[in-house]
């Protein structure tokens, strides 16, 4: 799956059973018209894809890499330690640990090798894509223009929902 044009961000997980969570991330991407692509890759099943992929991918013209995993959550350490493209992680609650086990994996990176650790889930990982705009926005008016409107919305929703509470 790509957005349209050469990817610039690379959404990475590490099994299909991820997808639901990391469309989430997708979705924002989309919205954003941000060229992306979707990577399937696991640290520990296919180490020697995980480590070419993340060797390449500066090369390839990805800027930033969004990466999901769960239960023994290495793959965005391991991707961040063959980069230093900025790694953002996001902790799936997969396993029967409830994602307690990936959010320790993602966040607790030795010094040295960071990757920038996402909440839980769904929430985490859309903010994932947009801490990944934020990103590509230090460099980019118009996406800095687009998040400044992102933004706005969401306060104009809150500002709907309590006419509707009012009404109550
Ligand atoms: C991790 O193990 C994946 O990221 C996934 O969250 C979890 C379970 O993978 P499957 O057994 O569903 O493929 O590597």
């Amino acid at each position: 799956m790509t957005g349209k044009n050469t990817p610039i961000v690379s959404v990475v997980m590490g099994s299909d059973s991820d997808l639901p969570v990391m469309m989430e991330a997708v979705t924002v991407l989309k919205e954003f018209a941000v060229p992306y692509e979707v990577f399937l890759t696991s640290a520990h099943r296919s180490p020697d894809r995980t480590t070419s992929f993340a060797r390449n991918a500066s090369a390839r013209g990805i800027q930033v890499i969004i990466v999901g995993a769960g239960a023994a959550a290495h793959l965005a350490g391991v991707i961040a330690a063959h980069t230093t493209l900025p790694v953002i992680g996001i902790p799936i609650d997969s396993s029967s640990l409830k994602g307690l086990d990936a959010l320790l994996s993602t966040a607790q990176m030795p010094g040295g090798i960071p990757v920038a650790t996402m909440a839980l889930g769904k929430a985490g990982s859309k903010n994932a894509a947009l801490m990944a705009i934020r990103i590509l926005a230090l460099t980019d008016k118009t996406l800095n223009g687009a998040l400044d409107s992102y933004i706005a919305g969401m306060a104009r929703k809150i500002e709907e929902k309590q006419e509707a509470i009012e009404c109550l």
